[in-house]
């Protein structure tokens, strides 16, 4: 067995079923290993920025691992904004990637670059293996590091992958996530029981089920509200599970909505700063005279900190049953808008539904009208580099064939990493993708207009209006995708119920 074969049978003995890829000539025997090893699924992307993105998905959606691999630097370059969103998500990701042979290098040769400096910001675990080392040794550690949440990157030099008399290595059990210390159970407890107006804020898996019914105990005894970052990785929703404000976006609505707080606790997640630096604006949401309290770190055991928290603040269950909503969105009629696009997903998404939302303005209305939709998963843009929506549904399809996934798709940003569609329809992936064509970047326009320039003039409209407008349903048919455009919201619904009920991915190209 040679190192790359090793590397794999390595990496499926340790649970890692799917490998999204792009390869060169320096991974070849890696991808020849794939014949000889079973119960890795390798999934070709045909852009390095898909297949980011979907071990991204993959891992929200799994819990698991998923293994990328990738070609040299300009490869793994291609991929790097949605390995940086999978950072900001916790995602585990083990990432290989290739280098030349070691004896070539001093050649410099066309491709070779410095991968590591490219790795080292997006990358919680980073090794050059040793051309002459154990390749499984190195990915054992790597999966083990992966699995604490964190892109684990080993760069594989073609020699180590044709070492020869390669053995298996096994990889250690995750060590338990650290508990929440007592004091910080204690002090949370005190501050959320004596506060007039308190505030829960919960990220991670404080936002699983386990996370959010332990929270809700203790907005029950305490009167707390309960907060989610305004991008989370990974949030449960819908049917009888408590609901949750999102922190607003822009500072100026995030500062209002926790000024009148007299107490923050944090569990899970940092306290909220606002996307950009705007003058004369706190970039820090809580401000001075609120008190805050971490309860537990990220990396810590943060749903077995809740249910401490509830149990210190006295409560038993939640008052009264829960409140299973009967009021879903209702068919909407007549043009297309945020709120009738939003309406429309959220009276029809089915039960168990993944959503992945990269809607940006279109989809501002969205996460309202869901609240009561049926149970579901709700996926954000964790790090704000935009292109993650459709890949990021990929992947989600693949680690959950039983549910349906939707991806609310911004036009502008659904470009960027649009062969997402192809691995879509070459694996037959239930996805139903919503472009929200508003046929610009309608964000940079709000943005202007917040420093007043409220009518852009060509210059600034040439780089934020599409025209030509790009035709979604030909480029989706072109990668396989069955396709429609929509012209009101009767015909939207009526599509988006007939994509929902065929597997396979569509695409519907809502005009805004
Ligand atoms: C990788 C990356 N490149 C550029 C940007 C800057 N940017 C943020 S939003 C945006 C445009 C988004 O347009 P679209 O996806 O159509 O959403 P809309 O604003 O129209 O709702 C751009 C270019 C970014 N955040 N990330
Ligand atoms: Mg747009």
């Amino acid at each position: 067995m040679n190192g790359a074969e090793s590397l794999l049978r390595t990496a499926a003995a340790a649970g890692i079923r799917v490998c999204f890829a792009n390869p060169g000539t320096t991974e070849l025997p890696l991808v020849a290993a794939f014949d000889a090893v079973s119960g890795i699924r390798p999934i070709l992307c045909l852009f390095e920025g898909v297949c980011s993105g979907a071990a991204d998905g993959y891992a929200r959606m799994s819990g698991d691992p998923a293994m990328t691999l990738l070609h040299l630097g300009p490869g793994f370059a291609n991929g790097i904004a949605n390995f940086h969103n999978a950072r900001r998500a916790r995602s585990a990701i083990f990432n290989v990637i290739g280098d030349h042979a070691s004896w070539h290098l001093a050649s410099d040769p066309p491709l070779a670059s410095d991968i590591e400096s490219l790795a080292r910001p997006v990358s919680g675990w980073l090794r050059s293996a040793d051309p002459a080392g154990s390749l499984s040794r190195d990915a054992a550690e790597a999966i083990a590091a992966a699995r604490s949440g964190v892109v684990a990157t080993l760069i594989a030099p073609h020699d180590a992958q044709l070492v020869g008399d390669a053995v298996v290595a096994s990889v250690s059990e995750a060590p338990p996530a650290p508990r929440a210390s007592s004091a910080a159970i204690e002090e949370s407890a005190r501050l959320l029981t004596r506060a007039g107006k308190g505030a829960l804020l919960l990220g991670g898996t404080g936002l699983s089920e386990r996370g959010l019914r332990a929270a809700a105990r203790v907005a029950a005894a305490t009167g707390c509200t309960l907060w989610c970052d305004t991008f989370p990785a990974r949030l449960e929703r819908g049917g009888d599970l408590p609901p949750i404000q999102r922190v607003p976006y822009f500072p100026e609505a995030a500062i209002q909505a926790f000024s009148a707080m007299s107490a923050v606790v944090l569990a899970g997640t940092r306290a909220p700063v606002s996307f950009f630096g705007y003058p004369g604006i706190s970039g820090r949401v809580i401000g001075e005279r609120t008190q805050t309290a971490i309860l537990v770190h990220p990396e810590e055991d943060i749903t077995t900190a809740l249910e401490e928290l509830a149990d210190a603040v006295g409560s038993a269950e939640p008052r009264g049953a829960p409140a299973v909503p009967s009021d879903r969105a209702q068919q909407p009629l007549g043009p297309l808008t945020p709120e009738s696009v939003a309406a429309a997903v959220a009276g029809l998404q089915p039960e168990g539904a993944i959503v992945m939302d990269e809607g940006l303005t279109s989809a501002r209305a969205y996460f309202s009208a869901a609240a009561t939709a049926p149970r579901h998963s709700y996926l954000t843009l964790t790090g704000g580099a935009i292109g993650q929506g459709l890949p990021c549904a990929t992947g989600a399809a693949i680690a959950c064939p039983d549910r349906p996934v939707i991806a609310l798709q911004a036009d502008g940003s659904g470009m960027y990493t649009l062969q997402a569609l192809w691995t879509q329809a070459r694996e037959g992936l239930d996805v139903t993708t919503v472009i929200l064509a508003n046929r610009g970047y309608q964000i940079l326009a709000i943005e202007l207009a917040r420093t007043g320039i409220a009518e852009p003039g060509p210059g600034c409209r040439s780089l934020t209006d599409f025209d030509p407008v790009p035709d979604w349903t030909q480029l989706a048919r072109g990668f396989g995708v069955p396709a429609v455009r929509v012209e009101d919201a009767q015909a939207l619904w009526r599509e988006l119920e007939r994509a929902l009920a065929e597997p396979g991915p569509h695409l519907i190209e809502v005009p805004l």
